[in-house]
């Protein structure tokens, strides 16, 4: 498996090398304070689903979790998106001046096998598109190597895909079928064509990511857990973006300002006074 040897990068070339490759891996720079917090803010996550908490399909025993975009998480996270370990992240990749909290997910995978991930961008889904935007994956427990997510370096740059339906029986079953979002290619299936990087992580570690970079994997093996919790932000260069049939989890009661920013026409910038500015 190709590895980028983003462990040697500089600091100062974290911006430039996130922009070109679509993910980092940044090792230990949050601290076990934040460490702390994020942990009880994801802990708040599971105690309390929100309107998107769902178990995904899994074709094993296990189950595949995950919630996203709680209406009221900003309170439980604002300790969690304000702590400088991990606006010193943020605006390092960006190397901007402003950035924006925009929402988080809580992924759990636990009580027996669960499948991988499979491949998808995030893009597709949301409303927002451009330069300025990063997911900061994290896991409260190591990771090892085989069981880690992975990514198409620079995928990012390329074509935006249909959005995976998460069908356990066609992982690039299409959420859309619209002519302007082609049909994911079987990316497992033909690995070696795929620029594939992946990273073995301990707690404090973060991996960031280009919502558009194509990822997946992650399955865990009977017996073992896997807590993850993606925290995503937004800076100078991010605009709202249409999407085809956008499904939004029970629209009437989801209050959460990436569901209100639909409204908006594609194209202009986006904002919204509901979104925490942390920068
Ligand atoms: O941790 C995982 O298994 C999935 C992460 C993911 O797909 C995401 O954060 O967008």
């Amino acid at each position: 498996m190709a590895a980028l040897n983003m462990t040697t990068t500089k600091i100062s070339n974290i911006a430039d090398a996130y922009r070109k490759n679509g993910v980092i891996h940044l090792p230990g720079v949050l601290g076990n304070e934040v460490l702390e917090l994020a942990y009880a803010a994801y802990q708040w996550s599971l105690n309390n689903p929100g309107p998107g908490a769902a178990a995904l399909p899994n074709a094993e025993a296990g189950t595949f979790y995950n919630d996203l975009a709680n209406p009221n998480s900003f309170g439980p996270y604002d300790t969690v998106i304000r702590h400088p370990d991990l606006i010193s992240v943020v605006q390092r990749l960006f190397n901007g001046d402003n950035a924006w909290f925009m929402y988080e997910q809580v992924f759990k995978k636990s009580g027996g096998e669960t499948r991988r991930t499979p491949w998808h961008q995030d893009t597709p889904y949301l409303p927002v598109e451009g330069q300025d935007l990063t997911v900061i994956w994290l896991s409260f427990a190591s990771v090892a190597g085989d069981s880690a997510l992975e990514f198409v370096a620079g995928s990012h740059q390329d074509t935006l895909f249909d959005g995976s339906r998460f069908d356990p029986a066609d992982d690039t079953a299409p959420l859309y079928n619209h002519p302007d979002y082609p049909r994911l290619p079987d990316i497992e299936r033909n690995r070696a064509a795929h620029n594939i990087v992946s990273w073995a992580t301990q707690p404090g570690d973060v991996i960031a990511f280009h919502p558009s970079t194509l990822h997946g994997g992650g399955a865990t093996a009977a017996g073992t857990q896997r807590e993850t919790l993606s925290l995503r932000f937004f800076g100078d260069d991010a605009k709202v973006a249409g999407r085809p049939g956008a499904k939004v989890a029970n629209p009437q009661r989801n209050t959460h300002p990436l569901n209100k920013i639909r409204a908006n026409l594609p194209g202009s910038s986006f904002r919204h006074p509901d979104f925490p500015k942390i920068l």
